[in-house]
């Protein structure tokens, strides 16, 4: 890690922003004199290119922090505000999905469609009972139908839960009980990696409680799209195929109006425990700065642009850029079903290529992995359409970031660099392409309208050249409003540390350099970054010490060059079993129990079989030192372990 900042804090290389892109930039400087002069008014004015259906007359609420209230008192429809408005603008036949499925079948829909198509999913919705605050769990591969549920969910007023199609039945089940979900919303199965992964069975296997749970009592109804074409199971009463009821509904439904903080979804991500932490968004704010942040960030032409988030609607980058900012902006977006190099490793470059994509946000673990098998890939394709790209997820090491300039990019491509989190539900820190000089590794800036800063542990700002904690100093309009159904939580996790300032605490580390500019070093936590996804060490060794097998277990994040962080388990087996069964093949056993209890994300890279864990007197693990023999690197500071001659022993075990 040190040899890593030390590298970076020597990056002195500078791009200026290309004067063709700045001459016609949707983001100006004029932005930040804005902000700066009122925030308030700032976001009032962003939140009024909306459209309201009772205009608001209050900006901020901020009488009972941490929660806050904006626009609270004036009325929106989320899903009219990506759909309908764009249609009554006379914009309907422009195409907002360019859909494209893994083996190469595609579709193209239009904002009239997409708006049909929703109306349609909002009436057999509210067929079903679904009505006004409900939750809905939404577990879709990347497909049309899979906006067309959140949208459709957010236009009668309910909540939507998705729930990435990579996790276990039983993280399903645990996000469908903590939501008390009344639908889930699946499919078949889906494509994934050339084959067909299916998706209801796990749905299933969930709601039975086979699984050890018993069965679930608060889903209703299971709606089922066809994909895979994979045979299914059927709970008649319980099942229905989308096929059968949504072409069937009416295409006539009249958006209603709903408070701005209406909530509109609710988002698992890992914590610092063992149990996710279900993030709460509500609508006015929310839409407010996911469309804002598209607009200028990712400096959307909404009848020019081809814009392509890479990322899975099950996590906060889909929900915000790939769902609610790009269709607020009347955007035409690509949505891709399957992984990067299916059935070839240039499957993403030919799609730029196919659709002339303009715009691309992604995550630096893929630029990683493209990097590793090389330039000649990236080559056979025509990627010149490329003007703009973009970086989410984890801190992207200069290396990558150059490569990305100019492979990807051609050399002229700004690249934004952005910060945020699925609490801050948009993106917080950015360059403003065509405004912003880059420097490639850093993030760079608040964006106008956001206040942040870099503080020690009492709070305080660390000046230029100082590394500290990063802290969001006043509300945005996209922030969480809590968890769901733990407030008490919501404060102590983000509030409780810097109380006495009323600073949100994000988790990250971070430095500021000479210029002011924020360069981010990473979590400060129990969470790890593996592939742009967030694992918590806590909630995979819960995992592990459920096998029968295993008797204590410690997770860290070891530093890979691909992923980012790689999931590295310690593991002590216990006696008993030891006693029984052989150990060879344990590893291995253990890496697919993990894959099945959260999903294969969180699948162990290594698994150490240790007679003993590194414990301080008071008996916590210390992921420092194992981080070290994880990293292949001489073991730290051991003084304050209570039995100090354990790392040795580790250290051989491992070797
Ligand atoms: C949007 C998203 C949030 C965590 C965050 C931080 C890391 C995200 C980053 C970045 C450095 C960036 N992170 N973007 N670190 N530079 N541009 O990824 O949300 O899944 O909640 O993860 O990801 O550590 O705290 P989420």
């Amino acid at each position: 890690m040190t040899s890593q900042i030390d590298h970076l804090l020597t990056e002195n290389r500078r791009f200026a922003p290309p004067a063709a892109f700045a001459a016609d930039a949707v983001a100006t400087a004029a932005l930040y004199e804005e902000a700066a002069a009122d925030r308030e008014a700032f976001w009032a004015h962003r939140a009024r290119e909306l459209h309201w259906h009772t205009p608001f007359t209050e900006v901020l609420d901020w009488s009972t922090p941490p929660f806050a209230k904006w626009f609270a008192d004036g009325e929106l429809n989320v899903a009219y505000n990506c759909l309908d408005r764009h249609v009554e603008a006379g914009d309907g036949d422009r195409v907002a999905l360019l859909w494209e499925g893994e083996p190469g079948d595609s579709r193209r829909v239009t904002y009239a469609e997409l708006t049909d198509e929703v109306k349609r999913v909002a009436n057999v919705l509210i067929g079903l009972g679904v009505g006004h605050g409900d939750r809905v769990a939404i577990y879709l591969p990347m497909i049309p139908e899979a906006i067309a549920a959140m949208l459709a969910v957010a236009r009668i007023g309910a909540i939507h839960s998705v729930v990435f199609g990579g996790f276990s039945a039983d993280s399903l089940r645990t996000r469908i009980d903590d939501a008390g979900a009344k639908i889930v919303i699946t499919a078949d199965g889906g494509y994934r990696k050339g084959k067909v992964s299916p998706l209801k069975p796990a749905v299933d296997l969930a709601l039975d409680g086979r699984s050890g749970a018993g069965p679930q009592e608060t889903v209703e109804h299971v709606l089922v799209v066809r994909r895979g074409g994979n045979d299914v199971a059927w709970t008649e009463g319980r099942d229905l195929w989308w096929h059968d009821v949504v072409p069937e509904a009416s295409a006539e439904h009249e958006a209603q109006p709903f408070p701005a903080e209406n909530p509109l979804f609710i988002l698992y991500t890992s914590g610092t425990t063992g149990k996710p932490k279900g993030i709460l968004h509500t609508s006015g704010g929310y839409l407010t700065q996911a469309a804002f942040t598209n607009k200028v960030v990712h400096d959307i032409h909404p009848s020019t642009d081809i814009f392509w988030c890479t990322a899975d609607i099950g996590w906060i980058t889909g929900h915000s850029y790939v769902a609610y900012g790009p269709l607020a902006n009347g955007a035409t977006q690509v949505l891709y079903e399957g992984t990067p190099d299916t059935p070839h490793p240039g499957r993403w470059w030919e799609i730029v290529e196919k659709y002339g994509v303009t715009i691309l946000y992604t995550a630096p673990t893929a630029i990683r992995s493209f990097m590793k098998i090389g330039r000649k890939i990236p080559r056979k394709f025509d990627l010149s359409s490329l003007r703009l790209l973009g970086s989410v997820g984890e801190p992207i090491n200069p290396e990558a970031w150059m490569w990305y300039h100019k492979i990807i990019g051609g050399k002229t491509a700004p690249i934004v660099d952005t910060w945020w989190q699925t609490e801050t539900g948009a993106i917080m820190v950015s360059a403003l392409p065509g405004v912003t000089e880059t420097k490639p590794g850093s993030a760079q800036v608040p964006l106008p309208g956001i206040a942040i800063d870099v503080v020690d542990e009492d709070g305080t700002h660390v000046g230029n050249g100082n590394g500290g904690l990063l802290v969001v100093t006043k509300p945005w309009p996209s922030m969480l409003r809590g968890i769901w159904g733990d407030p008490e939580r919501f404060k102590e996790t983000y509030w409780d540390k810097f109380e006495k300032q009323g600073y949100y605490f994000a988790g990250d580390g971070a430095r500021l350099d000479d210029d002011g500019d924020v360069w981010f070093l990473g979590r400060v936590d129990d969470v790890m970054n593996v592939s742009g996804h967030r694992l918590s060490t806590t909630e995979i060794e819960s995992a592990l010490v459920g096998n029968e097998a295993v008797a204590e277990a410690a997770v860290v994040g070891a530093s890979d060059e691909t992923t980012g962080q790689a999931v590295v388990a310690f593991v002590i087996v216990k006696e008993s079993y030891l006693a029984e069964h052989p150990i060879d093949g344990l590893g291995n056993t253990l890496r697919l129990w993990v894959g099945e209890q959260i999903g294969p994300i969180a699948r162990p890279r290594d698994i150490y079989i240790v007679g003993e864990l590194p414990k301080t007197r008071s008996g916590k693990i210390m992921r420092r030192l194992l981080r070290d023999v994880a990293e292949g690197r001489e073991v730290g500071d051991t003084t304050t372990l209570a039995d100090t001659a354990v790392m040795s022993v580790i250290s051989a075990q491992v070797k």
